[in-house]
């Protein structure tokens, strides 16, 4: 087994933001690997990636050929990892809204008996800024939407901030686990719960991106208000 573990960031049109991500990266956790998995973004990325120093040793490129959604991108992820034979991955968004210092508290986690670590928004207070209030409703609202229905006790359940012990991303079914959009983080967090996977929160402080464009979408929150109902039934 690989003892190190691999931080995982889904892209499209990131290229302001990874120079700055990837530096805050080193600097708070030096031994990381970071796996971008990109689908084909026109704005330089896989340019940037490619040009750097650590590419191919530290930092780590997945091609897609075109936008096919961040819960594939994840699950591409997720092999690449297993096939590496990584203990733990870690995932995060690239638009700085995760700050890299947290890294340290989801690996000191992992040194527990723990399989998969949820960064939260919401525990012991509400950590989220530069959002506007609505959009801060919205994920409150579906927060509380999902805890309902599924019965997960989870404070942040859309939460993107997470780490994923390798061991037991293996005994998930991933080819069950379709949702692309918030949909995504909900459904591979109630494949952990189902099996009784053991999963604690850390909270953690989220800022609202600054540059480059978001990918959210009236379909990305219609598909998870979908799937909350399919797991209610299941
Ligand atoms: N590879 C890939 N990455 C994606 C895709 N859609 C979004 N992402 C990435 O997934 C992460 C989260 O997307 P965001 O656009 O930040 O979504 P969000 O945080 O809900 O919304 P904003 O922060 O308001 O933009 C970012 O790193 C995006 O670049 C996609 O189709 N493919
Ligand atoms: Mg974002």
């Amino acid at each position: 087994m690989n003892a190190s573990f691999v931080i995982i960031v889904p892209t499209y049109q990131e290229c302001n933001n990874l120079p700055e991500l990837w530096i805050r990266i080193q600097k708070a956790a030096p031994q990381a690997h970071l796996l971008i998995v990109d689908d084909a973004s026109g704005d330089g990325t896989p340019e940037w990636i490619q040009s750097q120093p650590q590419f191919n040793h530290s930092l780590f490129l997945l091609k897609r050929p075109q936008k096919m959604g961040l819960g594939s991108a994840y699950l591409a992820g997720f092999e690449w990892a297993i096939q590496k034979e990584y203990y733990a991955l870690l995932q995060m968004d690239a638009d700085l809204s995760h700050d890299p210092e947290a890294i340290p508290l989801f690996l000191k986690k992992l040194e527990t008996p723990v399989d998969l670590v949820l960064g939260s928004r919401y525990r012991e207070g509400v950590r989220v800024l530069n959002w506007p209030i609505s959009r801060l409703l919205l994920s409150l609202g579906a927060a509380a939407y999902v805890q309902k229905l599924t019965r997960m006790p989870f404070t942040d359940p859309t939460s993107g901030y997470k780490a994923i012990r390798i061991s037991a991303l293996k005994q998930i079914n991933r080819s069950q686990i379709k949702s692309n959009g918030y949909g995504f983080q909900i459904e591979v967090t109630h494949h952990f719960w189902r099996k009784k996977m053991r999963i604690e929160e850390i909270p953690i402080i989220f800022e609202g991106r600054h540059t480059g464009e978001s990918k959210m979408s009236t379909g990305i929150a219609r598909e998870a208000f979908w799937l909350v109902i399919k797991l209610f039934f299941r």
